[in-house]
């Protein structure tokens, strides 16, 4: 039929048809947007974040959620991406519950990504560099997020709901996470040179802890302050941790199964620092975790004084290497060199 010469009630109907026939294949597409301009909700975004910081020579750690605070809508889902070669978790607990070590997860690890709405703990398995991790947030709340590993390591995600609006956006995050990675790195408080030593003192490290609105981050100098030290045969030289959190070890020779206790052959000084004595560059010595007391709460029991240095008295002249257990595949060595 040609169209253009028919009645036009003919004419109309056609138009008619032919527009039902354009909304008919737009309109999935039309209750679509017309769904999401009604009940936001259901477009959850997807929010960035990083772990983690550290310098070039991989020596300073910033111990980081990058930003530590994020305010989402329920349904939206947050993706962290490693950083650093130090691994991390993404741990978020229930209220009051005890934190779990991290060998054993809360209990338990998902892998790859997790739902967390507040009411069963959700954790990641260690991270490792340029690993991701995700959760999706169902329901609006404050939730804390740790990481297992390391104290003061904490941030807030706020999770609104849809109609409460967003006060960031991800460049805004994007960029402070930049900042807060640079003002890590580059504290001067946590450098080495501010510190005084005795005479055969070293430096076993040496951190500083930073508060946001949204919890802690931490920055830790995983590397002994005289990497090489020369003494004499009879000498004791003395190592002490100066970080507010992170534990070392200073270990010669063999490494232990175990770095959290001393090795069998270390004693305790009057002055509660332990003690031990090489008499040939070939014998070991493990000084277990040298760390500072953990911070202290009211209407919690105080924690015991931190076994904070180490002692080791060389008898006979060499060359002594040594590493901290935990971070030496960060480059935390050094050498004692011993002459007659
Ligand atoms: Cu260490």
């Amino acid at each position: 039929m040609a169209i253009n010469n028919a009645h036009p009630s003919v004419k109309q109907f056609a138009r008619k048809s032919q527009l039902l026939r354009i909304f008919r294949k737009l309109k999935p597409m039309f209750f679509f947007l017309a769904g999401l301009v009604l009940f936001p909700q259901f477009m959850s975004a997807q929010w960035n974040a990083t772990i983690g910081a550290q310098s070039q020579d991989l020596g300073r750690q910033g111990l980081a959620f990058l930003p530590n605070e994020i305010w989402i809508h329920a349904g939206d889902s947050i993706t962290w991406t490693m950083v650093p070669a130090e691994p991390h978790t993404v741990t978020f607990l229930t209220a009051g519950q005890v934190i779990p070590p991290f060998t054993e997860g809360c209990p338990g690890f998902s892998s790859g990504s997790a739902t967390f709405d507040g009411t069963t703990c959700a954790t990641s398995p260690l991270l490792f560099q340029g690993e991701k991790f995700s959760v999706v947030f169902p329901r609006a709340g404050n939730f804390k997020l740790i990481c297992l590993i390391h104290r003061n390591m904490t941030g807030t995600m706020h999770v609104l709901e849809p109609p409460e609006s967003l006060p960031h956006d991800q460049a805004f995050y994007d960029r402070v996470a930049q900042e807060q990675s640079k003002a890590l790195l580059a504290d001067e408080d946590a450098s080495a040179l501010k510190h005084q030593h005795p005479e055969n003192g070293v430096m076993v490290g040496n951190g500083e802890i930073v508060a946001t609105g949204g919890g802690y981050h931490s920055v830790s100098v995983m590397r002994f302050g005289d990497p090489e030290i020369t003494v004499h045969a009879g000498d004791t030289v003395e190592w002490t941790n100066e970080d507010p959190i992170t534990p070392h070890t200073v270990t010669f020779g063999t490494e232990p199964q175990d770095p959290v206790p001393p090795s069998s052959n270390v004693t305790v000084d009057a002055d509660n620092a332990r003690h031990g004595v090489l008499n040939s560059p070939s014998d070991s010595v493990h000084s277990g975790f040298i760390q500072s007391a953990p911070q202290d709460r009211i209407g919690l029991e105080q924690a015991p004084s931190g076994i904070t240095r180490f002692r080791v008295t060389f008898r006979k002249p060499g060359i002594y290497p040594y590493i901290c257990a935990l971070h030496d595949v960060l480059g935390m060595k050094g050498k004692v060199i011993v002459l007659p």
